[in-house]
């Protein structure tokens, strides 16, 4: 292989290639001298060897030179190391040793934001999954548990405030200006979780007593003048830490927990042990700059990531391939715990949409991959809906399976069998079978097939014996290196309901096995209406012979809430598709249903303002063979108008009438304010001429950022003077504040507007806009490369946008840069020009020289 081939081609990495670490590294004491500008670490090492062999030993590094290299205390000469691809290898002669190295860093010039870096003034660390090869020379796998003790000095104007994982130990004043402070973690961690900040923080503090008495000091870390927006973040770790002890029996274990905020950050939140660093997007929230949508975001994060301190910290990773162990398992927990939170009808609904608009297209594309990936070239691009989602989807089937009890016996025996080590996901659902007593054989498939099974249900009732007949089969699709799939083990829960009476017959969950399986229900007197996948039991794509009639009783009387929000949610899809393929179904069903789910007293505003949306113009997309971006906006549009027409009076009475006198985050006031949101998206798509001021006047007079940036959104799909007005208004109320104007220009970015596309180009070359903080990128090419009609001009124009983008971006932080990747690699779902335009950008990109592995893998798959 010639240099350009190998340098073209990052290696796999395979599930099969695992082995146990040559080395261990028991404990492990880090000295950090700290400045933005060079900053130097030394580490010591505990070193042991692991079984019987003779190699030597090996650690990673990441753009490290060590300075000096020590065995026992002795330096040892360049003849006696060498690098190879990064790592530092020693050969060793004993059992066990200590290692020192010393090496040097520039936080401030560290732009991916992987390892130690600076964010505002701050100095702060992001090592999961890689980083910490970037501080010192390390064996960087999840397996390697250490002890570690943490001792950091910097100058003490610039950096008052020294943090680590742990509890804090000593702490005491230099000479030049400088202090310093040591913390310890007593508890063996791997070096993904390491954590140090260092800045000019001041502190909400708090403090929660654990079930077993114990006094933990909460702190949350922010700039000063944030420190009132920390309030809900701080009642979010609280509660969380109570429902963990609640529903898990789950006690936290330091004496002190906190959490930093941060600017620059590629992803959500971090959930080093002890020391949680978050995207500043997820801890600050005040009724000025946050959505209710914010609100649940903070809350649902900050759950996320205490929840990892047993799943996740407390019981790891063996490798990262079993990612989804501590990820779907956690996302599992955080999504009922919000649920516990707030309305667990409404959250489902949520969840089920994230789930269809990133997760599922995921599967059905190029960069499908099973919820335990067998190979990857860079880790960095698994950290996908299907992991994360999928994944919780998985847990959540075995729950269903198991029911609570018996889950829990499940969860109990694995925390207890596997804390303090790295775990599989073998090992969870092995300790679901044997805490829960139920085999799990071929539930595993899931774990190993990617794709989204499709299910056909056929009903079918005989009269004379009052037989029901259901008939459910399963398909799953090829997906990438998977040709061929075994049928899988599908909960499918279902209920008959009586169209006369309107009873329920019973809820069952019925197990699906094999390719395809008939189930009978006896005495059911005349044909039943199908209610199927309650509560979205299975992540499966339905497919039923049900009625358009059908599909409005559900809507109207369904008793589970997802299930009648699915049954709302056909109904529009197949009036839109069937206009769209040019076989109109009668619209008016759509329109009565809207209205029966407006009028009905039983229902909650959170669900009716779910229940009444209309699919995304993505989701309408992916029920389409291939998509037609245009047609779909403007049928969808078009039904929109019709809704808002027929039902003008409705939508303007409650729009009036859901106006708040104060505000509150009470469930009903989140409630109010999204069923009034949707009242006033229907209110202007009803083409009524007072629309526009209606939506400026909701913007100008709104005490919340929930009702401003709605109007906004809404005006920014018209053409008015209003739109313009707001615009200018929003930009010159909030430009100083960085969180709320990422919604200045993702509001723009995600406008359905015919010159989104032209807008975007502009927004790009914005004073404010800036490809060093990951939160603005996704901000303007995130929300633009998820709005369809606008990605997808015909032009191409949206294609070759997002492309520059990737390719400006990569060299400073190709992380971000390979997220954007995918929408691009969507090509084959698309007609001839768009897919051909969209193909060529991937070429574009993919000749660029000195592409990273990380946008390389990415844009390769994608092409395939
Ligand atoms: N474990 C975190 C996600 C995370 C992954 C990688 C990161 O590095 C850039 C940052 C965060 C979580 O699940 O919240
Ligand atoms: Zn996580």
């Amino acid at each position: 292989m010639d240099i350009h081939a190998a340098a073209a081609s990052p290696a796999v990495i395979r599930r099969s290639d695992y082995r146990v670490p040559d080395w261990l590294v028991p404990d492990v004491t880090l000295d950090f001298d700290l400045d933005p500008a060079l900053t130097t670490v030394r580490a010591k090492l505990a070193v042991a060897r692991n079984g019987g062999h003779d190699r030597p030993l090996r650690l990673d590094g990441d753009g490290l030179v060590p300075l000096e290299v020590k065995v026992d205390g002795r330096s040892l000469t360049q003849a006696e190391w060498h690098l190879e691809a990064g790592a530092l290898i020693l050969p060793l002669p004993g059992a066990a040793h200590e290692v020192e190295t010393l090496v040097e860093l520039a936080p401030e010039r560290n732009s991916k934001l992987m390892g130690l870096y600076a964010s505002g003034g701050l100095l702060c660390t992001q090592c999961e999954a890689e980083g910490f090869r970037r501080i010192t020379f390390f064996p960087d796998r999840p397996d390697i548990l250490s002890r570690y003790s943490v001792r950091m000095a910097a100058d003490k104007a610039c950096f008052p405030i020294l943090l680590a994982n742990g509890d804090p130990v000593e702490q005491g004043d230099g000479e030049d200006g400088r202090h310093w402070a040591i913390w310890n973690d007593p508890y063996p961690k791997p070096c993904y979780l390491f954590a140090l900040v260092a800045g000019d923080l001041s502190c909400n503090r708090d403090r929660f007593v654990t079930m077993s008495g114990r006094d933990v000091q909460l702190g949350i870390w922010v700039k000063d003048a944030d420190l009132p927006r920390t309030t809900h973040a701080m009642e979010a770790l609280k509660n969380s830490m109570a429902w963990d002890e609640r529903v898990y029996g789950r006690e936290y274990d330091l004496n002190v927990f906190n959490i930093v905020a941060v600017a620059d950050f590629n992803f959500g939140a971090m959930e080093n042990k002890g020391l949680n660093i978050f995207n500043s997007r997820y801890i600050l929230a005040d009724p000025d700059t946050a959505t209710d949508i914010d609100y649940d975001g903070v809350e649902g994060v900050v759950a996320h990531e205490y929840f990892h301190n047993w799943s996740g910290n407390r019981v790891t990773c063996r490798d990262w391939f079993q990612l989804s162990l501590k990820e779907g398992f956690t996302v599992f927990r955080d999504q009922n715990f919000s649920a516990d939170m707030g309305s667990h009808a409404v959250k489902r609904i949520e969840d089920v949409r994230i789930l269809r608009a990133g997760q599922f297209p995921e599967d059905s594309g190029p960069l499908a991959h099973p919820v335990r990936p067998e190979s990857y070239m860079e880790i960095s691009n698994f950290y996908t809906a299907t992991i994360y989602n999928k994944g919780a989807e998985l847990i959540r089937m075995m729950a269903l399976m198991l029911g609570p009890e018996r889950f829990h016996a499940g969860t109990d025996l694995y925390f207890d069998r596997h804390d303090g080590q790295a775990a599989t996901c073998e090992d969870f659902v092995r300790a679901m079978e044997d805490g829960g007593n139920i085999d799990l054989t071929q539930f595993r498939l899931w774990y190993e097939q990617a794709g989204t099974p499709r299910v056909r249900a056929l009903l079918s009732h005989d009269a004379a014996t009052g037989r029901v007949n259901l008939v459910l089969s399963q398909i799953i699709p090829p997906t990438p290196g998977q040709p061929e799939k075994r049928p899988m083990a599908i909960p499918i829960r279902v209920a008959l309901f009586d169209r006369e009476s309107r009873a329920n017959h019973g809820d069952e969950t019925l197990m699906l096995t094999r390719s395809e399986q008939r189930f009978t229900f006896q005495n059911v007197a005349t044909a039943p209406v199908l209610s199927i996948n309650r509560g979205f039991s299975a992540p499966v794509i339905v497919d039923t012979n049900r009625s358009q009639a059908d599909l409005a009783f559900l809507s109207a009387h369904d008793d589970d809430p997802f299930a009648r929000y699915e049954a709302m949610q056909q109904l529009m899809v197949n009036v839109l598709v069937g206009q769209i393929g040019g076989q109109p179904v009668d619209e008016s069903a759509v329109v009565d249903a809207v209205r029966q789910t407006l009028i009905d007293p039983a229902l909650d505003s959170a669900f009716v303002a779910e229940a009444i949306r209309l699919p995304s113009e993505a989701y309408l997309g992916d029920q389409m063979p291939i998509v037609d971006p245009d047609a779909i906006h403007d049928a969808r549009d078009a039904l929109q108008h019709r809704i808002g027409a027929e039902l003008e009076p409705l939508w303007r009475d409650m729009h009036a009438r859901l106006r708040a006198n104060s505000f509150s985050l009470s469930p009903a006031a989140k409630g109010a304010r999204k069923l009034r949101n949707a009242a006033l998206h229907y209110l202007v798509a009803s083409g009524a001429a007072d629309g526009p001021l209606t939506a400026f006047e909701q913007f100008d007079s709104a005490d919340n950022m929930t009702e401003r940036q709605a109007a906004l959104g809404i005006l920014a799909n018209g053409e008015s003077p209003e739109r313009i007005a707001a615009v200018d208004i929003f930009y010159n109320r909030y430009c100083a504040d960085a969180l709320t104007l990422d919604k200045w220009f993702q509001t723009q970015a995600f406008a359905l507007h015919p010159d989104t596309v032209d807008l975007v180009e502009k927004l790009g070359r914005h004073k404010d806009f800036t490809l060093n903080n990951p939160n603005r990128v996704r901000a303007l090419y995130g929300a633009f490369s998820g709005n369809q009609w606008a990605f997808h001009h015909r032009s191409g124009k949206g294609y070759r946008l997002v492309a520059d983008c990737i390719l400006a971006l990569d060299p400073i932080n190709p992380q971000t840069a390979a997220r954007l990747v995918p929408p691009l690699g969507r090509w084959k779902r698309f007609d001839a020009q768009r897919a051909a335009l969209m193909q060529a950008q991937l070429q574009r990109i993919l000749s660029q020289p000195g592409l990273s592995k990380d946008v390389m893998e990415q844009v390769r798959k994608s092409l395939d």
